[in-house]
């Protein structure tokens, strides 16, 4: 009997370590989430979208969120404005995913830029673009999930949230919120996961 609660244990600590964790999270609702805007415009700025209109400020149509998915703070390019003539935009962040595995990012974004073709918004990690929106979420935030494995065990891995647009046609532009990577922590800390459920198990009997 002994044995096979020892060895229930041992597969419930084994499942558990497959799955993956929350490693970085921001809603940005205290702060901007330890990420860094550039650009030619300055387009990138953390704030409470006001659900205003393309239109209504001279551009192309559809209307910023009001709010954010979570609560009221976003980035955006440009909050309560049109995005930039010609931008050229980067909000950025470094991470070390030294001892991380199954890496993912995860965020959500409402986006209003007309076509892929011209304004363009993509996730580019270390140089490599691993996203390109197709510019139009239809007014309403919408989940995008990227596999980062590629990135596994990296001491440096830059991501960066690009928007450049064309000299014509300014449209709200791209908001995102509550971004995350997910991951499977290293071997070693499992190990040590998997003796606790063990120590649990012997401390019930
Ligand atoms: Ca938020």
């Amino acid at each position: 009997m002994r044995n096979v609660m020892i060895l229930a244990a041992v597969a419930g600590a084994a499942s558990v370590a497959a799955a993956q964790t929350t490693v970085y999270s921001s809603d940005f609702e205290a702060d901007g989430g330890g990420w860094t805007p550039s650009g030619v415009n300055g387009d990138w700025e953390r704030g409470s979208p006001t659900g205003v209109t393309g239109t209504s400020l001279g551009g192309s149509g559809g209307a910023e969120p009001t709010g954010g998915f979570s609560g009221d703070f976003v980035w955006g390019t440009v909050i309560g404005g049109l995005h930039g003539v010609g931008s050229d935009e980067q909000l950025s962040q470094n991470f070390d995913f030294t001892g991380l595995s199954d890496v993912s990012l995860n965020f959500q974004e409402w986006i209003l830029t007309g076509s892929s073709a011209f304004d363009m918004a993509s996730v580019v990690v270390n140089g490599d673009e691993l996203y390109l929106s197709d510019g139009d979420s239809g007014e309403a935030w919408r989940a995008v999930n990227l596999d980062l494995s590629a990135y596994d065990g990296l001491a440096s891995v830059d991501i960066v949230f690009n928007f450049t647009s064309t000299t014509v046609v300014e449209r709200m532009g791209w908001y995102i919120d509550d971004v995350s990577i997910r991951a499977v922590p290293a071997p070693g800390a499992m190990a040590l996961l998997g003796l606790g459920g063990l120590v649990a198990t012997r401390r019930r009997r």
